[in-house]
C-alpha cells in the first residue's frame, strides 16, 4: 500500500496468562441504552479474560471491559452491513445515494465508546456510521435517512443520507460544506460551559477537511478558552481522489495540535483498543478542564469516495489489495476469538441477528411514507408564518 496506513498490529495488550472463560449467558447493557445490542456475549460480572481487561498504556487511557468489546465489536458489523445493504441499493436505483464508512468502523465504536451518549455532544461526519449506531441510532433510522423518508429523524429526508442528527443521542447535524461541523463543536463547547454542564464535545472530520479555514478557526477558539472539546480527524489517506500528501505538509497531522498548545496523538484507528484508550484519555481531560485534544485515527476508505465515484482511476489495484488485507473487521473478530471473549457460535449467532435487522430495518424504511410538499415546512419553524401553516394537510 502506499501510503503509511495501518499495518496490521494486534493490539489486545496488557496481557495476563488469563486463558478463555466459560461464556456466561446475556449481556448486560451497555450505559447507553438502546434496542439494538448484541444478544451473545459475556455477563459483565464474568471478568472475562485479563487479556482485554485493564491497565493503561501510552495512549493513557483504560482499556474496554469485555461487555465493551463485545458491544464494538457488534456495531463494527452492523455499520458494515448497512453501508453493503445501502451500497447495493443504490446500485439498483432504489436509493439516490450511498457513501460507506467500511474500513473507518473501528475507530469509529471507540470514539463513542468513550463518551456518555445523550450526554456529551458528538458533531459526525457522513462516514460515522458506526459511531452513530453505537451512541444509540438504530439500523432502521439509518436506513430511514437512506430512503428518504419522513420518518427520518436527520432530516425528515431532506438531508443527503449520512448527515446524522438525533435529538436524543446528543448528535447535531452536520452541513455538507466539509469542517463546518469543527467550529460549531467548539461553540458548542463553550455554550456547555456557561451553562454549567459537564458535557464533552466530540467532533471527526477527515484530513481533507483540515484544510478549511474552519479547522483552524475551531481549533484555535478552542485552544484559548481551554474548551472540552476532542476533535478526531479520521485520515483515511484520500480526499476524494487528493491523496494525503498533497493535504497535510510534513510533519504531518499530529504536529498543528503544538501550534495552538493542545495535546495531540495519532493511533491505529484500525485497532479499536488503541483508538478506545486514546480517545478516553482525551475525554478525561477535556472533562477536567485540561481543554481540547486533536487525536488523528488512521483509517482505511476500503470504498470509492461515494457511489458517484471510481477509485480505480486513482488507486492501483495493489494499494486496494493491500487495504482490504487490513481490513479492520476480520482481524479484530479473530482477536476477540483467540483471547476468548467470544466463541465462533456466538459470532455466528450475533451475525444473523445482524442480517435479520437489517432486512428488517430496510423492509420497514421502504414502506415508511415519503415527505409530501405539505410536510416542507415542519421542523423548520418553530411557529409557522400564517402562509406556510396553509401549506400544512
Ligand atoms: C468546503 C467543501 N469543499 C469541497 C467539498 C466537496 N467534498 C465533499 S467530500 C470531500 C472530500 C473530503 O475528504 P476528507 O475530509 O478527507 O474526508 P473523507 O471523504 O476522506 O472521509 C470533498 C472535497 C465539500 N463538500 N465542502
Ligand atoms: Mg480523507
Amino acid at each position: 500500500m502506499a501510503s503509511r496506513h495501518p499495518k496490521a498490529a494486534p493490539s489486545l495488550t496488557n496481557s495476563s496468562a488469563a486463558g478463555p472463560r466459560k461464556p456466561a449467558a446475556g449481556l448486560r447493557r451497555g450505559p447507553n441504552p438502546g434496542p439494538e445490542r448484541p444478544q451473545a456475549g459475556r455477563s459483565p460480572s464474568d471478568p472475562g479474560p485479563g487479556s482485554v481487561g485493564g491497565g493503561t498504556d501510552e495512549t493513557g487511557g483504560p482499556a474496554p471491559d469485555v461487555p465493551t468489546l463485545i458491544r464494538m465489536y457488534y456495531h463494527m458489523a452492523l455499520a458494515r452491513a448497512l453501508d453493503e445493504r445501502v451500497w447495493n441499493l443504490s446500485r439498483q436505483g432504489a436509493v439516490p445515494f450511498a457513501v460507506s464508512g467500511r474500513g473507518q468502523e473501528a475507530a469509529q465504536v471507540a470514539l463513542a465508546a468513550a463518551l456518555r451518549p445523550g450526554r456529551d455532544y458528538v458533531y459526525p461526519y457522513y462516514r460515522d456510521v458506526a459511531l452513530v449506531l453505537h451512541l444509540g441510532v438504530t439500523a432502521e433510522e439509518i436506513m430511514l435517512a437512506a430512503f428518504g423518508r419522513l420518518a427520518d429523524p436527520s432530516s425528515s429526508g431532506r438531508q443527503m443520507p449520512n448527515h446524522f442528527s438525533h435529538r436524543r443521542w446528543r448528535i447535531v447535524s452536520g452541513s455538507s460544506p466539509v469542517g463546518t461541523q469543527i467550529p460549531q463543536a467548539a461553540g458548542t463547547a463553550l455554550a456547555c460551559r456557561m451553562q454549567g454542564e459537564d458535557a464533552v464535545v466530540l467532533v471527526t472530520f477527515g484530513e481533507g477537511a483540515s484544510s478549511t479555514g474552519d479547522f483552524h478557526e475551531g481549533l484555535n477558539f478552542a485552544a484559548i478558552h481551554r474548551l472540552p472539546v476532542v476533535f478526531v480527524c479520521e485520515n483515511n489517506g484520500y480526499a476524494i481522489s487528493v491523496p494525503e500528501r498533497l493535504q497535510v505538509a510534513p510533519p504531518g497531522m499530529v504536529a498543528r495540535a503544538a501550534g495552538y498548545g493542545i495535546a495531540g496523538a495519532s493511533v491505529d484507528g484500525t485497532d479499536p483498543v488503541q483508538t478506545y484508550r486514546a480517545t478516553a484519555a482525551a475525554v478525561t481531560r477535556a472533562r477536567a478542564g485540561e481543554g481540547p485534544t486533536l487525536l488523528e485515527v488512521r483509517v482505511l476508505r476500503l470504498d470509492p469516495h461515494t457511489s458517484s465515484d471510481d477509485d480505480s482511476t486513482y488507486r492501483p489495484p495493489e494499494e486496494r489489495a493491500a487495504m482490504r488485507a487490513a481490513d479492520p473487521l476480520p482481524r479484530f473478530r479473530n482477536q476477540l476469538q483467540e483471547a476468548g471473549v467470544i466463541t465462533a457460535e456466538e459470532l455466528e449467532a450475533l451475525h444473523a441477528q445482524i442480517a435479520a435487522l437489517v432486512d428488517a430495518a430496510t423492509a420497514a424504511a421502504e414502506k415508511s411514507p415519503a415527505p409530501s410538499p405539505a410536510d416542507l415546512p415542519r421542523h423548520v419553524y418553530a411557529e409557522s408564518p400564517t402562509e406556510v401553516r396553509s401549506w400544512r394537510r
